[in-house]
């Protein structure tokens, strides 16, 4: 499959949600757009956890556009679309790699947000490119989560580096370096255990894991991708807040974006916090990532309108 096809089946409960909703205010010969239809218009929006602002400046525009009128959904959802690309537009950005030496990339998150399967994801990506890959398993909290990574580096043909349980994660992160710089490998993959944005003692240990990182290489992490799962919605922008502050994020994977029908967090993340989307999961295999490109999200959201099934979605 495709990467924009793989983006177009991972965004359908979105797509559904928002077309369906939208589709399901208009007469088969089309709506005047009034005050009605533009806050029946609003609320079909937020539902897509968007957010209430990038929702009411799209609902704006449509009413500056067309208010009077009697227009048909293609030509309003065609304006939506536009503005959505407004609003995400932004410079390609995948992984910046480091100059010289290894590239250190810290991954972060919530508990079961999907930072394992998605460093698993980015490391095979890496290594398909050509690059050495070590993983270092950070999360010496849970002894499945160490286990659940070297499985992974195995299948992928990475270096693997552990420490003992409930051992000091940022001595491991250290170590993790260190086997990159002598063993001249191309990048370096750091694993945490998951934390609430709210715990400050484990959010001040994601700082000394930096840290322990930095006294290796003062450059690194060159990457802090905090990874967000997609139905969490809205309190996405609450951990990308909270994680940045400990660990400086420079990028966002939005994982599990295939079971959620808030793939418009993308808009509020981008509109509330300005952390880039570098990655996006679209489900949980190895090839189940994608670089996030806005003008691919835009049109698979808005992709085979016709296709879609006029039912609402029930799910999350
Ligand atoms: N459908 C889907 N499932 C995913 C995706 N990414 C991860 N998962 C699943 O989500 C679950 C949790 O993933 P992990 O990678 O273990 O999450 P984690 O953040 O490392 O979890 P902790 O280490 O426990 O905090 C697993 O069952 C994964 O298979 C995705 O993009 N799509
Ligand atoms: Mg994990």
């Amino acid at each position: 499959m495709g990467l924009f096809d793989q983006l177009k089946q991972g965004l359908q409960k979105t797509t559904r949600l928002l077309k369906t909703d939208v589709r399901d205010l208009f007469k088969a010969d089309g709506r005047l757009v009034d005050e009605d239809l533009l806050e029946e218009l609003l609320e079909a929006l937020v539902l897509t956890d968007m957010g209430i602002k990038p929702a009411q400046a799209i609902a704006q525009k449509i009413g500056s556009e067309y208010r009077g009128r009697v227009v048909g959904w293609e030509a309003v959802l065609e304006t939506v679309k536009d503005e959505l690309n407004k609003m995400l537009s932004q410079e390609e950005s995948p992984i910046c790699f480091a100059e010289q030496g290894p590239t250190v990339i810290l991954v972060a998150g919530v508990n079961g947000a999907g930072k394992t399967t998605s460093i698993a994801k980015l490391a095979k990506r890496l290594i398909d490119e050509g690059k050495s890959v070590v993983l270092g398993a950070g999360d010496t909290f849970r002894a499945a989560a160490v286990e659940q990574l070297s499985i992974w580096a195995g299948r992928i043909g990475a270096t693997f580096i552990q420490g003992e349980p409930g051992s000091d994660p940022a001595s491991v992160a250290y170590r993790t370096v260190e086997a990159a710089i002598t063993n001249q490998l191309d990048v370096c993959i750091i694993d945490t255990a998951g934390r609430l944005q709210t715990q400050k003692n484990l959010m001040q240990e994601l700082g000394k894991i930096k840290r322990s990182i930095a006294k290796q290489i003062p450059a690194a992490p060159h990457e802090s991708l905090l990874v967000i799962d997609a139905t969490t919605g809205q309190n996405g922008i609450s951990q990308t807040t909270h994680f940045s502050d400990a660990i400086d994020c420079t990028g966002i994977v939005l994982a599990k974006l295939d079971g959620s029908a808030k793939g418009g967090v993308v808009v509020a993340i981008r509109d509330q916090v300005g952390v880039p989307v570098k990655f996006i999961g679209v489900g949980e295999k190895f090839d189940d990532l994608a670089v996030f490109s806005p003008t691919d999200y835009v049109n698979a959201l808005f992709a085979d309108v016709d296709d879609q099934p006029a039912v609402k979605s029930t799910d999350t």
